[in-house]
């Protein structure tokens, strides 16, 4: 599904966040650390390969709704932004550090005067945020930030099954 505000575009796709070649930026569901880890960190990790955690060690640790930037690496990207999500139940308010997440990584592409971003569902894998409740501070969030955006022109939401894609699609239609 596309939408789009003005001049950016807003995507959602199944897929994995790191096979994005036509991507600038690719988000990290990251670890306090920056550290490899699974899921998203892991497949991010593995195909940047070992320099991405070197680059990331005087980077770390950081904090629930920050975000990050690195180079890509071995990875199809110019560069990754690590952004630490909220662990629901635990780090609060979730809603608000989750929707931090996703503007502080728009923040940085814009400082950096990045055209394209992809983000994964942020916290909903190890984290455990409900899958719907997360699609809704995320596309919203974005949403409010799309006209603000400068350099960015897409944005795009990968995610990793069909039935995550389908939520995100409900959601956007709702609140587009
Ligand atoms: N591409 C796109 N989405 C993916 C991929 C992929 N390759 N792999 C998983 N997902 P998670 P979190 C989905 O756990 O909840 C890590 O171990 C997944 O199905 O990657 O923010 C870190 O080290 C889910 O919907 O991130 C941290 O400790 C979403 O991406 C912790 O997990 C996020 O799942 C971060 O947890």
């Amino acid at each position: 599904m596309k939408h789009a505000i003005n001049d950016v575009t807003l995507e959602l796709i199944q897929g994995d966040i790191a096979s994005q070649k036509d991507i600038t930026a690719v988000v990290n569901a990251a670890n306090a650390e920056l550290r490899i880890g699974g899921g998203v960190a892991g497949a991010i990790h593995r195909a940047a390969g070992p320099g991405l955690e070197e680059e990331c060690r005087p980077l770390a640790p950081i904090r629930p709704g920050e975000a990050v930037i690195t180079g890509a690496h071995n990875l199809p990207n110019k560069y990754v932004i690590h952004c630490l999500g909220p662990v629901y139940g635990i780090d609060k308010p979730e809603d608000k550090l989750l929707a931090d997440c996703y503007r502080n990584a728009l923040k940085i592409a814009k400082e950096k005067g990045i055209d394209s971003v992809a983000f994964p569902a942020l916290s909903t894998g190890a984290f455990g945020y409900p899958m719907k409740a997360a699609a809704e501070i995320a596309l919203n969030t974005v949403l409010q930030e799309m006209p603000k955006l400068q350099s960015v022109k897409t944005i795009r939401f990968v995610l990793f099954s069909k039935s995550d894609l389908e939520v995100h699609t409900e959601v956007l239609e709702k609140v587009k």
